[in-house]
């Protein structure tokens, strides 16, 4: 007798899946059914193909009435694991002193990593997973957390498993990266290479004893890291085989994007500086974009990042909130795929591909998120709206009226 535990019907498919039969925008696949078995989808297609055992089968059956379905929405770059706000440097910066000024005056991220080493496990658990739930409730089933705000062993190792736990108690999949080469540790001032040291000695061998982190980040930038200090962290990412990512060429043309080519690193991150010559590197190493609109416009910057050469160079744009305190207090997937197009000029399809099968490339889980398909991990969307392009089109509300996490209703 064939089976399965839920069957979803009466959908429009937006597989997002480039090897759909649909050769249709989103890969379309209208009046479409998905069977779902355990975690899995088992079968999806025209509910002119599916077979009547197949519906006769189903333990449960959702009838999506003729919404879309969405593969589930995939933030593959946050650092939602942090205390305090950063609200009063919103206001100075609002006055006139610049996002780098306040950073080497002191202010910037290292305000934020003094209010996290103060902070307990559990007030960051809390405040993260209320970030996660409101992502969630956007139609999110997958989040990258970073660490980054410690700059200490201590503290670095208490964000990665709050960012573990946050996996185990969210009906989510958490994916932890390391960046503990986010800035300069207050304690180090003066000492670089001591802090490199510490980060490559100390830190990265304790997190990997403790299997905490499934990647390794680094901030190349002025008032952060030079490409050099980054890639001496990078490579002992590379001996314990973790992926890499690089927060590149966000503030200046730093050769982030360069260094990401270099190194092999999974995505370079922001890129707005990024030269031609750059994009060229990561399209040569299969280094995919991440593009971050939110801390674009929360930042009021001017140079947008060089899409058509991405375009051009056939680079993978992933799109994702950079959900942070400082410079991109945003919440909501929507906003920021909303974002990517205004401001940097994809288009709908292409910021909705950006937070699904691009993002899932990112992460390593092609194939398996970010695409409807047969055999694909069963995360998928059902939303409230008449085409795919309303998910980048309206700024605010929530049209996400369901989500099925790895084969599950989840009830948020
Ligand atoms: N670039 C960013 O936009 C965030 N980190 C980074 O490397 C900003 C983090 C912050 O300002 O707290
Ligand atoms: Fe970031």
């Amino acid at each position: 007798m064939v089976s399965c535990d839920l069957l979803i019907e009466n959908a429009m498919l937006a597989t997002m899946d480039e090897s759909e039969r649909s050769a249709l925008p989103y890969g379309e696949i209208a009046d479409g059914a998905a069977a779902i078995s355990g975690d899995r989808i088992e079968w999806i297609g025209a509910m002119s193909e599916l077979s009547s055992g197949l519906r006769e089968g189903a333990a449960n059956i959702l009838d999506a009435k003729g919404r879309w379905v969405t593969p589930g929405l995939i933030d593959c770059h946050t650092h939602l694991v942090f205390a305090g706000n950063r609200a009063r440097e919103f206001e100075m910066r609002l006055q006139g002193t610049s996002y780098e000024e306040i950073a080497r005056g002191g202010g910037g991220i290292a305000s934020t990593v003094t209010a996290t080493r103060t902070a307990t496990d559990e007030e960051l658990f809390s405040g993260a997973s209320k970030r996660l739930g409101t992502l969630g409730s956007f139609g999110v089933t997958t989040v990258e957390v970073k660490s980054g705000y410690g700059l200490d062993v201590e503290t670095e190792l208490r964000m990665l498993r709050v960012a573990r736990g946050l996996g185990v108690e969210h009906p989510m999949t958490v994916r932890t990266t390391f960046l503990g080469a986010h800035a300069l540790a207050p304690e180090y001032a003066g000492d670089r290479s001591g802090y490199i040291d510490l980060v490559c000695e100390t830190m990265i061998p304790k997190l990997i004893d403790e299997g905490l982190a499934d990647g390794i980040d680094a901030f190349c930038e002025g008032i952060a890291f030079t490409p050099e200090e980054c890639e001496r962290v990078f490579a002992v990412g590379t001996q314990h085989g973790l992926p890499i990512r690089v927060h590149a060429d966000q503030l200046s043309d730093s050769g982030g994007a360069a260094l990401a080519a270099r190194v092999g690193a999974v995505s370079a991150d922001h890129l707005e500086y990024a030269s031609e010559d750059g994009i060229q590197a990561m399209a040569n190493s299969g280094t995919s974009a991440v593009l971050l609109p939110g801390a674009f416009y929360f930042l009021g910057e001017e140079q947008v990042p060089p899409v058509d050469a991405l375009r051009l160079h056939g680079v993978p744009i992933a799109i994702a909130t950079d959900l942070n305190p400082g410079s991109s207090p945003i919440n909501s997937p929507l906003t920021a795929m909303n974002m990517a197009c205004v401001l940097f000029g994809l288009s709908p399809e292409e910021a909705l591909c950006g937070m699904t099968r691009s993002a899932a490339k990112v992460l390593g889980m092609s194939g398996d998120r970010g695409v409807l398909r047969a055999g694909s991990c069963a995360d998928l969307v059902v939303w409230d709206i008449d085409h795919p392009s309303e998910l980048s089109y309206w700024i605010g509300g929530n049209p996400c009226d369901a989500v099925v996490q790895a084969g599950t209703l989840r009830s948020y």
